[in-house]
């Protein structure tokens, strides 16, 4: 299951006691020789392009680094607790819940000490007092993360989103003779030549009532944030709407409801299933022109699906 959103508490090892120890000499006097505390470990996190989501946070939702060991006679000093280093996807936003404050936004191999580690305590040797180990830092936190993709792909349900990810990039997703198969977002990395990339991003379909809660995709719209692009597929025999304009005006309204500023994202219409039958007359009776690019493609025969690729090169690569 894909997590772009927890909760989680995080806390820092504490510090290992100092130990208050004496030996006796041959003179009976006492000689203090306690060793201090270890220091606790920190917890990190560490920005890293191939962590999926936050999935690895779903069953580990409290964090607790390690403690440091206790200082013991003869001057031993208790060992540092291990630092705990958790791996979470570029651009995870950090937020202290505690103050409500945003701390960090990770990029890629930067590392933030979340909950930092105690102090060890001093031991008494060389007559000093015997201290306590500091306790480790302990943080409420909330973190959130937005899919970079460079291309959202946002349709009704079945209307052939997954089979155009498969088309651009190396994702083998199921392809469903049934609506919402694809339940979470999927993500797929078209490349283009050794210089150029692009992200490509199915989100789980969303269809009218979704903004009111029942639709699965709604809650996905968040991760438009980020896009570069948004395609909006349509397929002209959909089940779920009269008509391609129809179906359009209910993916622009619902991403509309999410945002107005996402209406505002370059994009275009992509009309697939064009082999199937009746799908070309039923296109041009339609007469659906909307005020962006239209394309028409077949996943199956490929048709269309090289002038779709140019339009989107031209549009977002600086060198096409
Ligand atoms: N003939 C034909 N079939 C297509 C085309 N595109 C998709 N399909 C088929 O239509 C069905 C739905 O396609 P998907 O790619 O799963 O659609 P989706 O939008 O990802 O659907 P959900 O994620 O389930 O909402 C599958 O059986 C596909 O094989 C196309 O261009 N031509
Ligand atoms: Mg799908």
């Amino acid at each position: 299951m894909f997590v772009d959103q927890i909760h989680i508490l995080v806390q820092a090892g504490s510090g290992g006691n100092g130990c208050e120890s004496y030996f006796r000499r041959t003179d009976k006097k006492a000689v203090p020789n306690g060793g201090d505390g270890g220091d606790g470990g920190s917890v990190i996190f560490r920005g890293d392009s191939n962590a999926p989501g936050l999935e690895s946070f779903r069953y580990r939702q409290h964090i607790i680094a390690e403690s440091g060991g206790h200082g013991s006679s003869s001057r031993k000093r208790g060992r540092n607790g291990k630092d705990l280093l958790m791996t979470v996807p570029i651009g995870t936003r950090i937020i202290d819940r505690t103050r409500n404050l945003l701390v960090r936004v990770l990029g890629a191999g930067e590392e933030v000490i979340v909950a930092q580690g105690g102090q060890g305590g001093v031991g008494n040797d060389g007559g000093k007092d015997a201290s306590l180990g500091q306790r480790g830092a302990v943080i409420d936190i909330e973190l959130k993360f937005t899919i970079p993709a460079d291309i959202f792909l946002v349709g009704l349900p079945g209307s052939g989103k997954s089979a155009l990810m498969n088309a651009f990039t190396r994702t083998a997703l199921k392809e469903g003779p049934y609506p919402f198969s694809t339940r979470s977002p999927e993500i797929g990395v078209w490349e283009i030549s050794d210089e150029d990339r692009l992200t490509l991003c199915e989100l789980p379909s969303v269809y009218e009532t979704s903004h009111e809660g029942r639709g699965l995709g709604v809650d996905f719209l968040k991760h438009l944030e980020k896009a570069r692009m948004i395609l909006y597929v349509l397929d002209p025999g959909s089940r779920f709407s009269e008509s391609l304009a129809k179906g359009f005006d209910v993916l622009r309204r619902q991403v509309e409801l999410f945002s107005r500023d996402f209406l505002e994202i370059p994009h275009a219409a992509v009309v697939t299933k064009m082999d199937q039958e009746g799908a070309q007359s039923a296109f041009r009776s339609q007469r659906f022109k909307p005020a962006c690019p239209v394309f028409c493609v077949s996943l199956k025969t490929r048709e269309g699906l090289e002038e779709l690729k140019r339009f989107i090169k031209n549009s977002l690569l600086k060198n096409a």
